[in-house]
């Protein structure tokens, strides 16, 4: 049986990590890629070299040329500037649109029938820029953004708990940024509603604290933004897709209608199979939670309109 090939674009500290992930994992053979010259190449020979410990027979290329990616079953997007300390993620919106541009349109050229996974800031934004320069079914351009938020609002919530992450369900659908919608009304522990766990203000600081998550890791670095997590969310979706194993996740998808949004990428609990987005999920909200998916839109929608007006 042919191994899945996944390439990841940018060799930072997202890139870098997802390429760990994917060899630890044995997910696959990785092809690494950035424009800097050596630094794919470089780190992967040393996780090659990981390969006799670790007990791995995973294959790592590290390339500048986008001819040793053909025929990759995932492309996984994180090339981009990173988030520097006060600079919010839409600051980064025209320059991160002319890169994914790019690299989206080399990278699917050689691999026509890939499964596009979009990490690169501003997240829901970016993902029109992957759809349009790909020309992909948006079945096949996804962005992560939601499975990273639910897996910080798990973890806050075992620390606050004291219990296993294991049995914790946390329920985060909305844009990525300050407008996400965490929805402790769906989260649960062990099958128990949260909101029978923890009084209101302190779900409400748990929430809190999700928003700002990737805040308080760019704060405490001050060299960048958060990468283990991010890129482990990002391998957790290749391997749904690879592996066929129909997740029901949250992920940024394109909706067409559902919570009364039509056109825009924006995170959503979504099928993730084989086939790519096999099902957007469109549950029940109430009015306040639809108010916020609306704002939450309304943000990525802005975004938008400014890239059409850049051509993107
Ligand atoms: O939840 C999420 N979606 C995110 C998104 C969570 C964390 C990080 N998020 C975003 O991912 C972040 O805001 C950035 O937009 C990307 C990548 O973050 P990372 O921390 O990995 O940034 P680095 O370390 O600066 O790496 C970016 C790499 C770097 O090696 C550049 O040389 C490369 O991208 N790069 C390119 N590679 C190929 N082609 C082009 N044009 C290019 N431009 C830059």
């Amino acid at each position: 049986m042919r191994r899945a090939k996944i390439t990841i674009i940018g060799a930072g500290n997202v890139g870098a990590t997802a390429a760990h992930w994917v060899a630890s994992k044995d997910l696959g053979d990785v092809v690494l890629v950035d424009v800097v010259q050596g630094v794919p190449q470089g780190k992967c020979l040393d996780l090659t070299e990981t390969a006799p410990l670790e007990d791995i027979d995973v294959t790592l290329v590290g390339t500048n040329d986008y001819a040793e990616t053909a025929n990759s079953d995932v492309i996984i997007v994180t090339a981009g500037l990173a988030r520097k300390p006060g600079m919010s993620r839409d600051d980064l919106l025209l320059r991160n649109a002319e890169v994914v541009s790019e690299v989206v349109r080399s990278s699917t050229q050689h691999s026509p029938d890939a499964f596009v996974i979009v990490v690169t800031n501003p997240l829901d934004a970016m993902c029109h820029v992957a759809l349009k320069a790909s020309g992909f079914p948006s079945h096949r351009v996804v962005g992560m953004a939601g499975l990273l938020d639910s897996s910080r609002f798990r973890a806050f919530i075992g620390m606050e708990l004291k219990v296993s992450v294991e049995d914790i369900v946390a329920f985060v659908m909305g844009g990525h940024g300050d407008q996400m919608v965490p929805l402790p009304r769906l989260s649960s522990v062990g099958g128990i509603p949260l909101t029978t766990l923890l009084a209101p203000e302190r779900i409400e600081a748990l929430v809190q604290r999700t928003r700002m998550a990737g805040g308080e890791i760019v704060a405490l670095l001050k060299t960048g933004s958060a990468y283990y997590s991010p890129s482990a969310s990002a391998v957790r979706m290749a391997a749904a897709y690879i592996n066929d194993r129909r997740r029901v996740i949250p992920c940024s998808a394109l909706l067409s209608g559902q919570y009364g949004i039509d056109g825009l990428y924006i995170g959503v609990p979504i099928l993730l199979g084989g086939k790519g987005v096999e099902q957007i999920f469109e549950i029940e909200l109430n009015q306040d939670e639809l108010a916020a998916m609306q704002r939450s839109a309304d943000a990525v929608g802005e975004l938008v309109e400014v890239l059409n007006k850049h051509g993107y």
